[in-house]
């Protein structure tokens, strides 16, 4: 292959490359919703990415909250019926968390690079 013609053939990939490259930003966040109903997170343990935001929605008939084991990392005041609660991700690990009136209720979330 000449010079000239991989500069050619180069040039012709450039667009197609950018557009790749595009495509390869950063998905957009998901948004990952956490339904609160008879006592139990639903789903209980869920991997997301971080920069996802999860929403807690308490469709149960009596108030739950949401409260991070790790001290302030997120808490949610007492969510009344059809109440919603979203924290945004941007740190990765493991958090633990559990219902702030019923501490037997617990879920966990894991954030994966
Ligand atoms: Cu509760």
């Amino acid at each position: 292959m000449s010079k000239a013609f991989s500069r050619a053939a180069f040039a012709r990939a450039l667009p197609l490359a950018l557009a790749l490259a595009c495509f390869a930003a950063p998905a957009p966040a998901a948004e990952i919703t956490i339904k609160i109903d008879n006592f139990v997170f639903t789903p209980n343990d869920v991997t997301i990415k971080s920069g996802d935001v999860v929403t807690w929605v308490n469709v149960d008939d009596i108030p739950h909250s949401i409260v991070s084991k790790k001290q302030g990392a997120f808490r949610s005041k007492p969510l009344d019926t059809d109440d919603k609660f979203s924290f945004t991700f941007t740190s990765e690990g493991t958090f633990d968390y559990f219902c702030g009136l019923h501490p037997h209720m617990t879920g966990k979330i894991v954030v994966a690079p």
